[in-house]
């Protein structure tokens, strides 16, 4: 890295600071009142710690918004997303207009009410929920350390900046991340607390009393005050910042919504316009009297050309790039490249192969553990973790070496009890580019994780959980640990594919599926308890991509078609056989992925589950699964809570059992000829 030092802290801007913030200040106040709704007070109040921040500190390139090397600015603080967009468009991003601004929150604008990553240039990640900024930029911090180690500092060398209020520092998702930050000594994230002492109720002292920065130096991070008006301040505090070898909490101390005479320093300003008597006001206040939208040319041209500075940092970047060794140059390229390498691919195969012949009656946690084992060489991305349960979810990699404070060659990161920052900092891997992100913990904890899993849903990114203990298989650990309504709810959030495998062929191939998934995030729900291999195969397609698929098809015809997932194919394939005993020929499907199955042809899914009555068994609530078994099938599994018992002892009392099934289906048979007689 250039060393910093205190004359890059001198401004570069004939433009006052005063001009260039309140440029900030004005278009987050005409687009809030123009939208009618929205947050100005944030986005005043911080509008001199962005300034530097942009001027002084910040390297970006507009015409690149996606330059890898570029530093990271998250706002956490997302309902301050005026303050990003007024930046953006100052700075010159391509996209970001006027006539952007002055459709803030409305239909089809690339200015929505809060940011979201892939929607405009310049946005790093979507926020909103307060929290999950400062978490995902964690892992953005983390990512960039790892890569660093790689691939050396000519290839990356960048900071991650946030921008945090009181909000996000009372959510628990906070402490989580400042406490792996300050642990792993991420010494490139620097946040900048809005410390306004206000939120939306009033003043903070009404709810909180924490001594924030005692409690981010507690957690092994650097903290210092100043006065966030200040720019002469501001610029120290980040150049202390830059050098130093943990994570730093600037406290900005800040008036929210400054500059409004009758409405600073209150909540009134936090999240509604100001009203057009305030607005003429804090014109006259600040000094401001230009038109609404209309910034004065000298003071765009001086962002304009702040913006444009960027560009040759990142033509030094692309020289330094191309004169890498040649050991680390295509390593660095296939790292930041979204597709999967051949050797991969055959990696994968030879384990299906391999499975097919041994036919290995293990638990599907054990086949991911082989999975794991089978493709990390094959993949030096892969970055895998576990919420401190790696020895249950069996998620590391025999060649994965853990990642120490200070030490980013290793693959793996002991996250700790901590699984929604493992879940949030995931994001901020996948976001930031480089690695793969997969984490661990019990089905039952994904409810910890799930706000940060839903927002990986939205941003489409690639994040793999890993779920072990996926049922009330799990036996004795009881109730608190037997998830059953956990698949239904994950299976609720759009654009997640939530996996269920039944063997250890289903367990490779949705693997294979949530690594091909670019865009989508994945949870791979697997078992504690062994389940036998029912696969013949495993040459041909990757059975599980099609969501749901015909694993028995009698010769002489359908009476009855039994889907399961997961540890319950095996008790349909022995249903199947209690029928055929006495004349009844069922189909056996296994339908991992509902997801998928969804997104295929009306077709294909008619044919899978057959024109016959329907029973489906899983051992968790019902859901959705009426989709799939339409209004003569029925659904064997659990109504309630689990209990603490051995697993068999489980199933046969909650009576998900081959002759519980069995009977079902007699039953559905029965009726539906019924229906037929007395039609
Ligand atoms: C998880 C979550 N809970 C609640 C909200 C609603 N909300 C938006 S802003 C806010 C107050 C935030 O206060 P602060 O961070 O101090 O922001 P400021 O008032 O200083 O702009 C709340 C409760 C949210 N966006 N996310």
């Amino acid at each position: 890295m250039n060393a910093p030092t205190l004359s890059r802290i001198e401004s570069r801007v004939d433009v006052s600071h005063a001009e260039m913030a309140n440029a900030i200040r004005f278009l987050a106040i005409d687009a809030v009142e123009k939208a009618k709704s929205g947050h100005p007070g944030m986005p005043m109040g911080m509008a001199d710690v962005a300034t530097v921040l942009f001027s002084r500190f910040l390297t970006f390139d507009p015409a690149d918004p996606a330059w890898p090397d570029r530093d990271r600015f998250v706002l956490s603080a997302g309902h301050g997303s005026m303050l990003l967009y007024a930046l953006l468009y100052l700075t010159g991003y391509e996209g970001v207009t006027l006539d952007e601004l002055k459709t803030f929150r409305q239909w089809g604008s690339k200015t929505p009410g809060h940011p979201e990553v892939g929607h405009t240039p310049g946005v790093e990640t979507t926020t909103g929920p307060l929290g999950q900024g400062i978490a995902t930029a964690v892992g953005m911090a983390l990512a960039e350390r790892l890569m660093n180690a790689r691939f050396g500092d000519d290839a990356v060398d960048h900071f991650t900046y946030v921008i945090a209020g009181d909000g996000c520092l009372m959510e628990g998702l906070s402490h989580e991340a400042i406490s792996l930050a300050g642990h792993l000594r991420l010494n490139r994230l620097i946040v900048l607390f809005d410390d306004n002492e206000i939120s939306i109720d009033g003043a903070t002292s009404l709810s909180c009393s924490d001594d924030q920065l005692a409690r981010f130096k507690a957690c092994g991070g650097s903290a210092s005050r100043i006065d966030g008006h200040d720019p002469h301040e501001i610029a120290v505090a980040i150049e202390r910042a830059r050098i130093s070898d943990r994570p730093s909490l600037i406290a900005c101390r800040t008036v929210i919504g400054f500059g409004a005479p009758n409405r600073q320093g209150t909540e009134k300003v936090h999240g509604a316009p100001l009203g057009a008597d305030e607005v003429a006001k804090t014109r006259d206040a600040l000094n401001w009297p230009h038109q609404p939208f209309q910034i004065p040319e000298p003071v765009l041209d001086q962002w304009r050309k702040l913006g444009a500075r960027g560009h040759a940092a990142r033509q030094h970047w692309i020289e330094r790039t191309r004169h890498l060794n040649s050991a680390s140059r295509s390593p660095f390229h296939d790292a930041l490249n979204r597709n999967l390498p051949c050797a991969y691919t055959e990696a994968m195969t030879r384990l299906r192969d391999r499975f097919a012949a041994e036919r290995p009656d293990i638990a599907t946690r054990q086949a991911s553990q082989r999975v794991i084992d089978a493709i990390a060489e094959a993949l030096p991305n892969l970055l895998g973790g576990s919420a401190d349960l790696t020895h249950s979810n069996l998620t590391r990699a025999k060649t994965h070496q853990p990642v120490q404070p200070g030490a980013f060659e290793g693959s793996y990161i002991h996250y700790g009890v901590r699984e929604h920052a493992m879940a949030a900092a995931m994001n901020g891997v996948a976001l930031h580019g480089g690695f793969i992100p997969y984490g661990g913990t019990f089905l039952s904890f994904a409810d910890y994780s799930r706000p940060a899993i839903r927002l990986a849903a939205l941003m489409n990114v690639r994040v793999i959980h890993v779920m072990t203990h996926d049922s009330i298989g799990l036996g004795e650990d009881g109730p608190t640990h037997q998830p059953v309504e956990h698949l239904a709810s994950l299976r609720a959030i759009p654009n997640l594919l939530v996996f269920r495998p039944g063997d250890a062929i289903e367990t490779a191939e949705s693997w294979d599926c949530a690594l091909r998934a670019q865009n989508s995030a994945s949870v791979l729900c697997l078992s504690r308890q062994a389940m036998p291999t029912f696969r013949d195969g495993a040459s041909g397609a990757n059975q599980v991509a099609f969501g749901a698929y015909v694993v028995v098809e009698p010769e002489e015809g359908r009476d009855v078609t039994l889907i399961a997932t997961g540890s319950e194919v095996s008790i349909v394939l022995h249903a199947a056989e209690l029928l055929a005993s006495v004349s009844v020929h069922a189909a056996v499907v296994s339908a991992p992925c509902f997801e998928l199955f969804r997104q295929q042809s009306r077709e294909y899914r008619t044919a899978v589950l057959g024109r016959v009555p329907r029973i489906g068994i899983e051992a968790a609530v019902e859901g959705d699964w009426a989709r799939w078994l339409g209004d003569s099938g029925e659904f064997v599994g659990m109504t309630g809570f689990g209990a603490s018992a051995p697993a068999e002892t489980l199933y046969r009392e909650f009576g998900i059992t081959a002759d519980a099934v069995a009977k079902a289906a007699l039953r559905c048979i029965a009726r539906a000829r019924m229906a037929v007689t007395y039609a």
